[in-house]
């Protein structure tokens, strides 16, 4: 890995909402005087905003809870997250069912505030609490074989009203190819604002992939399996001309209904201007070399 996200000024592990503009003007002062690490300064030089936790936790994509934006934050309160294990399992050293509370007791928790963009052409910044999944993937110790990791959302058919639906196949299953797992910029969220991830954002942990669109970043995970081959993924699986393995936020590269040269930003009301959408969400610079030599046309 060349670099990592460090900024020794955040302690994230609790931050109220209250003192977060407060401490976002500290963490602006030391870029300024080029403290922050690389990712850090690119992120603070995009002047990111982050969305009202209320906007963040209402307007959601989570079909196990239904369909409309706000239907998971009015079902997902039903999802039982305690206890809760994630099995990881394939080619790695150590596979097993691992405690959720025995996995947060071993990473350290970070902030991340992230652009998000959805497929649907709208967007948000969020500030996630939550590590790398590079160090998740290295507790469980990935084997040389594994070229792939396949994920896997809870199906609870008695607390999801949404999988009476055959919307997806479910579960929800993503995949990342290893080297975008492992990219320091790959996190596995748990909490938003400081507070624990709500149940409709994919508690009580989910995936975090800001170059891609948000239908890859997988929520309430229970399953990691590391792997030789592409693992299917539930969008490609439900239409594959639309939705590819890949799916690299590119404004170049249009979806086969809607273009996605621009998005809507939530929370800017119904007036709101759209913005110009960026080439891998404004990460280029992070993770534009994992494709170098591949057509992005092809491996949407
Ligand atoms: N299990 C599961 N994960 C999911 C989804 C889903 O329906 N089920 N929706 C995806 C989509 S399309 C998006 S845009 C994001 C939305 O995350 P958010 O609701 O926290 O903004 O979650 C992604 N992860
Ligand atoms: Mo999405």
């Amino acid at each position: 890995m060349a670099y990592r996200w460090k900024n020794d000024l955040r302690d994230c592990d609790v931050t109220p909402e209250a003192h977060f503009l407060n401490r976002r003007q500290i963490i602006a002062g030391a870029g300024a005087l080029g403290l922050g690490s690389i990712l850090g300064q690119g992120a603070m030089a995009q002047g990111l905003e982050p969305n009202a936790f209320e906007d963040i936790t209402s307007y959601c994509n989570y079909y196990e809870f239904g369909t409309g934006k706000d239907d998971p934050s009015r079902n997902a309160g039903a999802l039982t997250t305690s206890p809760w294990s994630v099995k990881i399992d394939g080619m790695v050293d150590k596979p097993g069912d691992y405690a959720f509370e025995d996995i947060q007791k071993a990473m350290s928790t970070e902030e991340r505030i992230y652009r998000f963009r959805c497929v649907e052409a709208w967007s948000m910044v969020v500030p996630w609490n939550g590590f790398e999944l590079a160090d998740l993937l290295n507790m469980a110790g990935v084997k040389s074989s594994a070229k792939y990791v396949a994920f896997q959302t809870a199906l609870r058919p008695d607390e999801m009203p949404g999988v009476r639906f055959p919307v997806l196949d479910w579960p929800y299953v993503e995949g990342l190819r290893m080297d975008e797992a492992m990219h320091p910029l790959t996190f596995v969220a748990t909490g938003i604002y400081g507070r624990d991830i709500p149940n409709q954002n994919g508690a009580p942990l989910r995936l975090v992939v800001p170059w891609k669109y948000g239908f890859k970043s997988i929520k309430s995970i229970v399953r990691i399996t590391l792997t030789d081959r592409e693992p299917p993924t539930a969008w490609n699986k439900a239409n594959p001309r639309e939705y590819g393995f890949y799916s690299n936020v590119n404004p170049e590269v249009d979806h086969p209904r809607w273009s996605q040269a621009t998005e809507r930003v939530i929370g800017g009301g119904f007036f709101a201007k759209k913005q110009p959408t960026q080439k891998f969400n404004g990460y280029g610079e992070e993770v534009a070399s994992l494709y170098a030599g591949m057509d992005l046309k092809k491996n949407f």
